[in-house]
């Protein structure tokens, strides 16, 4: 049945682990995945994760189907997580304004969205994505029925945000269009817009009414704090709250900031009108997910549910956050004075320093990767490298061969 079809491309991201894990070169080096890695190179379960897992081990009494939608438990417990911190989103709270759905991870919960906004949103079909974004982006949302187009976001030369071609583009958009933004810690450009800059892209998001998604998978990764990164959801809730933007989404995911990516936890939010729309919504909402997976798996979210519920736990996972935060940055600093100090490499490394979470978006060409990825450092070839993959063992044969590369 299946004579006619043609292999398929390995995925960007995946296949160079593939690659990476048939290498058989000792001193090999992965900067491919953007999955944290220890001080020694290894995978790290969250204390506080292990912690849960106790918990969990001694009280769960079974594992029944959770509601479509997923836990209510863990859909409260998100809910005072992403908008108890700051007035305008108590505010929505209160109001009976915001529907949480759990979701499988940030893929997941961005695909319902995806669906819902085809489904139900009758002023578009269009996303607009930053360019560049994550790969998976545009696959998400066209597997939805919707389209895609990219806007303006990274300027090449400068190795930061291109604002003014940014705002360009959202003023040019149609009225109405839905709008991809990461919420912090671009992927893959490790580039956010700055808060003033947030304030100018909402004033254009409003004036054109565009619908916006945030996609957070890297909440904690920017500052060291979950909490202080929710500074831009904050200016979104206002935003609605003072009737300047009628709406916006969110999806979000624990991969990243609770070490749980197997397992696939995460949540989507939608703001609504009030109560009675809450609930029309949400019936609405089970009609999408059910066809798809019929109820999300369990394990994680009641991972999830004993972190923020339990208050010695919750400070725990406040300390895990800051400390992959805290070593990313470090390992930022390390490989910039490598190849300044020791290499003396002639090019400006300042990026290095400056762009935020898991990925340098390095600025080395197509044909300088490949001659990494010769030398076993594996990175994608639009040049971002996932600072995860550094240690302090592996950084100077990282250095020496970006020297290498850049100079010969
Ligand atoms: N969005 C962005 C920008 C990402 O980088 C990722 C993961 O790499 C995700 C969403 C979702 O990942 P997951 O489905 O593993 O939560
Ligand atoms: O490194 C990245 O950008 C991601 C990582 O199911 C990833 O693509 C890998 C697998 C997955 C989701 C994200």
């Amino acid at each position: 049945a299946w004579a006619s079809v043609q292999a398929a491309p390995a995925d960007k991201i995946l296949g160079l682990t593939v690659l990476y894990n048939n290498d058989t070169n000792p001193s090999k080096i992965n900067l491919g995945v953007g999955a944290y890695r220890d001080n020694d190179g290894k995978p790290w379960i969250l204390p506080s994760v292990k912690a849960a897992e106790q918990v969990l081990a001694k009280t769960e009494t079974n594992k029944e189907y959770v509601p479509i939608v997923g836990s209510p438990k863990f859909n409260e417990l998100i809910k005072k997580m992403l908008y108890s911190h700051d007035e305008a989103g108590k505010k929505l709270l209160e109001d009976g304004r915001v529907l949480t759905a759990q979701g499988i991870s940030g893929t997941g919960s961005l695909r319902v969205l995806g669906e819902f906004v085809r489904t139900f949103y009758p002023k578009s079909n269009k996303v607009l994505v930053p360019n560049p974004t994550w790969a998976n982006h545009v696959a998400i949302l066209e597997k939805a029925g919707l389209t895609t187009s990219k806007y303006s976001y990274y300027d090449y030369k400068t190795n930061a945000l291109d604002e003014a071609g940014l705002l360009n583009d959202l003023a040019s958009a149609e009225p109405g269009t839905v709008i991809l933004l990461h919420a912090c810690c671009h992927n893959p450009t490790g580039v956010d817009p700055e808060l003033e800059q947030w304030d100018k892209i909402l004033d254009v998001v409003s004036q054109k009414q565009l619908l916006p998604i945030l996609d957070m998978a890297y909440q904690g990764f920017r500052s060291g704090s979950p909490i202080d990164d929710l500074a831009i959801l904050f200016k979104f809730n206002k935003a609605v709250v003072d009737g300047k933007l009628s709406n916006f989404l969110l999806s979000q995911s624990f991969a990243k900031n609770m070490g749980l990516y197997g397992e696939r936890v995460g949540s989507l939010s939608l703001i609504t009108a009030g109560p009675e729309e809450t609930t029309r919504v949400k019936s609405q909402l089970e009609k999408v997910i059910r066809p798809l997976y019929s109820s999300p798996p369990s394990h994680g979210s009641k991972l999830v549910e004993i972190i923020l519920s339990d208050d010695a736990i919750y400070q725990q996972w406040l300390e895990d956050v800051r400390v992959m935060s805290d070593r990313l940055v470090e390992m930022r600093k390390l490989l910039h004075d490598k190849l300044k100090n020791t290499y003396k490499n002639p090019l400006n490394w300042d990026h290095l320093l400056n762009q935020k979470g898991m990925f340098c978006y390095t600025g080395l060409k197509e044909d300088q990767v490949k001659r990494l990825i010769e030398k076993s450092v594996y990175l994608t070839s639009d040049g971002r490298i996932s600072i995860a993959g550094i240690y302090p063992a592996n950084v100077d044969n990282l250095a020496k061969a970006i020297h290498e590369v850049t100079t010969n």
